[in-house]
């Protein structure tokens, strides 16, 4: 199946962390955006992110690959102190296709990611990793466009992972 991971880091030498996931994939990987510096969304009175977004071909099940994701947090020492809170390293699974995008309510893994369409810290590095990215067969651009573009204006390019 070929998955979207959007992966963040607000603390430690957060480019290093999201270098180890972009390694951890090396092998899978079918496209990487560039990485991202985003203000802090939900939780507003913390340290800036970076973000960036792989997409990945792995013959794996969404709870494996949700795992794997979670094992990388847990090598980088992720302290879960409050929801949308600091944090060295997340890896969430955005949407999978496998071939047809799939749904799923399961409250483990509920996929697309429910939040994914009004983040802009996700959409914009997924749409410069997939130029035809769609969710729930939306093109991402067209998701984009209904942001604040104050918001969309502050996900600014940092770099190559
Ligand atoms: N992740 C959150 C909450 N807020 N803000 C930014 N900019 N980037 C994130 O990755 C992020 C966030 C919860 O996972
Ligand atoms: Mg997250
Ligand atoms: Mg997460």
């Amino acid at each position: 199946m070929r998955a979207v991971l959007s992966i963040g880091s607000n603390m430690d030498d957060r480019r290093a962390l999201l270098r180890r996931v972009h390694a951890e994939f090396a092998a899978e990987m079918v496209a990487a955006s560039p990485v991202y510096s985003t203000p802090p969304w939900g939780v507003t009175d913390q340290d800036e992110f970076l973000n960036a977004v792989l997409i990945v071909e792995v013959d794996q099940t969404p709870l494996e690959l949700l795992r794997r994701g979670q094992r990388l947090e847990e090598e980088a020492e992720r302290v879960r102190v409050r929801r949308w809170g600091p944090r060295t390293l997340d890896v969430d699974v955005v949407t999978v296709f496998d071939p047809e995008e799939v749904s799923s309510a399961d409250p483990v893994l509920t996929l697309p990611h429910p939040r994914a369409h009004e983040r802009a810290f996700v959409l914009v590095p997924w749409l410069a990793a997939d130029p035809e990215a769609r969710l729930q067969g939306r093109p991402v651009g067209e998701l984009l466009a209904q942001l604040d573009p104050a918001e969309v204006a502050d996900i600014v390019e940092v770099g190559e992972l």
